[in-house]
C-alpha cells in the first residue's frame, strides 16, 4: 500500500496581497540555499510579490526564536507608523541590522507596509555526538509555537531536525550525483505561509 505523505494536493490561493516574513540560520548552508530557494519558489508562485517578502539570517537555529519575533514586533511598528520613515526604527530605539532591514523602505510605491501575515523559520539541525541537538530542537520547536500562538501570526516550522547530512539533501531536494533527488521541504514551507497568511484573514 502506498504511503501518502505530505500536505496532501495543493489548493492555489492568491498571494499577490500577502507580506512574508523569513527568518532562516545559516548553519548548513547548502540545505539551508536550497530550501530558502524552495520556499520563495513556492511565494512567487502563489503571486506574493518579490517587495513583499523580507528574509532575515541569524548565526543558528536557536536564534529563530529571538529573531522572528523580533522581526514581527518591528514590522507591527512599521505598520502603526504609516508613512514616516525611520520612525519605527526611533520607536524601538535600536539601529541593529534587523530592524534596519525590516523598516527599511517602509512608504515606497508597492511595498506593503503592513505587519507580516506569516513568518517561515528556516533551520537545519544535524544531530552530533553530544545533547546539544535535542535541547535546540526542543527549545526552537517550543519558541516558534509560543510565538505564534501569543503573536497571533502563523510561524511555518522550518526546523529540519535530522540525523544525518544525507537526510536533510533529501528533504533540501539536492540528494544524489545529480543534485536533483528528494523533495524540497522549501516548497510545502511556502505554500503553507500563504494558506496561512490568508486563512488568518478570515476563517469563516
Ligand atoms: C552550535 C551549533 C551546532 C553544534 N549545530 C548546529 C546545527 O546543526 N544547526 C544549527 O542551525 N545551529 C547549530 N549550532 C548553532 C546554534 O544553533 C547557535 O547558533 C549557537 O549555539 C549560538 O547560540
Amino acid at each position: 500500500m502506498a504511503i501518502l505523505k505530505g500536505p496532501g494536493e495543493p489548493k492555489s490561493y492568491d498571494g499577490s496581497n500577502l507580506r512574508i516574513g523569513i527568518v532562516h540560520a545559516r548553519w548548513n548552508a547548502t540545505m539551508i540555499d536550497a530550501l530558502l530557494a524552495g520556499a520563495k519558489q513556492a511565494l512567487a508562485q502563489a503571486g506574493v510579490k518579490e517587495e513583499n517578502i523580507v528574509v532575515q539570517s541569524v548565526p543558528g537555529s536557536y536564534e529563530l526564536p529571538y529573531a522572528v519575533k523580533q522581526l514581527y514586533s518591528a514590522s507591527q511598528v512599521q505598520s502603526s507608523s504609516t508613512g514616516i520613515v525611520g520612525a519605527a526604527a526611533d520607536l524601538l530605539g535600536s539601529t541593529s541590522d534587523l530592524t534596519k532591514l525590516s523598516v527599511s523602505g517602509g512608504d515606497s510605491g508597492a511595498k506593503s507596509t503592513a505587519p507580516f501575515d506569516a513568518i517561515i523559520a528556516i533551520g537545519v539541525l544535524i544531530k552530533g555526538e553530544t545533547m546539544h541537538f535535542e535541547y535546540i530542537a526542543d527549545a526552537v520547536s517550543h519558541g516558534l509555537m509560543r510565538l505564534q500562538l501569543d503573536g497571533n501570526v502563523p510561524v511555518i516550522f522550518g526546523l529540519l531536525t535530522l540525523l544525518s547530512e544525507e537526510q536533510g539533501l533529501y528533504r533540501a531536494g539536492i540528494a544524489g550525483k545529480d543534485k536533483n533527488e528528494g523533495h524540497n521541504h522549501g516548497n510545502d514551507w511556502g505554500s503553507a505561509a500563504v494558506e496561512l497568511g490568508i486563512k488568518r484573514k478570515g476563517w469563516v
